[in-house]
């Protein structure tokens, strides 16, 4: 059969089938039988990702059933996965595949642990150039970019009707929308959670860097600036702190009208919501949608494992990251396609015709940016920036004495004086 047929069929069939096996045990099954076996170590706890990821491997395994057999495992969330990585390197016990941020490739390439993937990826030319940029690390390719969310704008839009209110475009509009349908509904109606991802859209839609001079600044002016708008938010009563869950899990909770999020969670939210659920590209500067964070990940296959191992894990990144298989995962998940001829795919074509607006998370791809690449940078946006934005936020620090604070800690992180 054709590459490109079996595919789909295989996906609507695999669909079928999970309906009453899990795809899990097909995949043990499978695995049970194959010469080699490759884990993939992932951090999707559930829901539609990781349905689809495994949808995926099912199939793949179909292809080479008798040879071998990739074995998604999940770790947890993203952070467990790195956790378990690290220990996995002292214990000698690596997977073959796993998912990684960029900040984790250069935390394990300091280990020299990865496989150059360059001359090795079938669709490199066809795949954003953006997000292959972002995995080079001196001039070689160490991860496919495979499961990559940016942030749009969810919205409510039976909340935006009953108030007259338009969809945002600008920061400001943004601000006054919320003040706006706030005040009428006597609670804050912006929800957000108050860590590093949300806290970026602000903080590079303000004009903010983290690389000044190649050194690391989070306590910048338009960094207190940011902090300000989200306590300031807080505290005039348009923004409101979701300090456990995901904002989806906390619908029904009180009035949501907003929230900045990652498109990965549009599954989530669709399944959550009991309103009329929009998305949006970004507010931005009134020229062009605001910029969104890149998050997700990438696969990285690991340097010191059985060749055959390698092989099948490179056939693998190969296989998830054709158009057809790209398409298939965007419309399952709201991951942004990597390959940018997925767009061309009958079926993603067919799920824009279905859902038009879902051209937004396409659209918004356009205007995304990363976090550093640096080793160090998970430790510091969850325990040093992430805590210091959730102190302000909560009102036990200013946002300036919270970042200030912050940039001590990351000199001293830097410095190598708390690692
Ligand atoms: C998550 C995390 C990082 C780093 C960013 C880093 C580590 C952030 C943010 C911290 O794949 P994304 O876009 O979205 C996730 C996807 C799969 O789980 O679905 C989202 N989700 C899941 C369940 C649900 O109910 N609602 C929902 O939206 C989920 O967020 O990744 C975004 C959220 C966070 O995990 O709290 O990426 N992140 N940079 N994590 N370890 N390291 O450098």
């Amino acid at each position: 059969m054709k590459k490109t047929v079996w595919i789909l069929a295989v996906l609507v069939l695999a669909s079928l089938a999970l309906a009453q096996q899990k795809a899990e045990d097909v995949i043990k099954a499978q695995c049970a039988k194959a010469q080699v076996v490759a884990e993939l170590w992932h951090g999707f706890r559930g829901g539609a990702p990781r349905a689809a990821l495994e949808n995926l491997a099912v199939e793949f395994n179909k292809m080479h059933a008798g040879e071998g057999c990739v074995r998604p495992i999940n770790q947890g969330g993203y952070r467990d996965l790195s956790t378990k990585i690290k220990a996995a390197f002292a214990a000698g016990t690596l997977p073959a595949m796993a998912q990684a941020f960029e900040n984790n490739i250069a935390l394990y390439l300091e280990a020299d642990a990865l496989l150059p993937l360059d001359g090795k990826l079938e669709y490199l030319d066809q795949l954003n150039p953006l997000f292959v940029n972002a995995v080079e690390f001196d001039g070689h390719l160490y991860g496919l970019p495979f499961n990559k969310s940016v942030q749009i704008l969810y919205f409510n839009r039976d909340l935006l009707n009953k108030h007259g209110v338009k969809v945002p475009r600008t920061l400001d509009e943004f601000i006054a929308a919320a003040k706006k349908i706030s005040a009428a509904e006597g609670e804050p109606v912006y929800w957000f959670r108050p860590d590093t991802s949300t806290y970026a859209y602000w903080f590079f839609n303000m004009g903010g860097s983290y690389l000044h001079d190649g050194k690391l600044v989070v306590n910048s002016p338009e960094a207190v600036r940011a902090l300000e708008t989200l306590v300031q938010g807080v505290q005039e009563g348009w923004a409101k702190p979701i300090t456990s869950g995901y904002i989806n899990q906390n619908f029904g909770k009180g009035a949501y009208g907003f929230s900045t999020d990652t498109s990965a969670g549009y599954s989530y939210y669709l399944k959550a919501a009991k309103f009329d659920l929009g998305i949006a590209t970004l507010p931005g500067n009134g020229e062009h949608p605001g910029y969104g964070l890149v998050q997700g990940t990438n696969l990285i296959v690991f340097k010191d494992i059985d060749p055959a191992q390698q092989e099948l894990a490179l056939a693998f990144l190969n296989f998830v990251s054709s158009p057809k298989a790209q398409a298939l995962f965007t419309a399952a998940t709201g991951y942004v396609p990597v390959n940018l001829k997925a767009v061309d795919e009958p079926e993603l074509q067919d799920y824009l015709m279905d859902n038009p607006d879902f051209q937004v998370v396409i659209d918004q791809g356009n205007y995304a940016v990363f976090e550093p690449a640096i080793a160090e940078w998970e430790q510091i946006r969850f325990d040093i920036l992430g805590q210091a934005i959730t102190e302000a936020v909560l009102g036990k620090a200013t946002p300036k004495e919270a970042l200030d604070r912050a940039q001590k800690q990351v000199e001293d992180l830097l410095a190598g004086k708390i690692r």
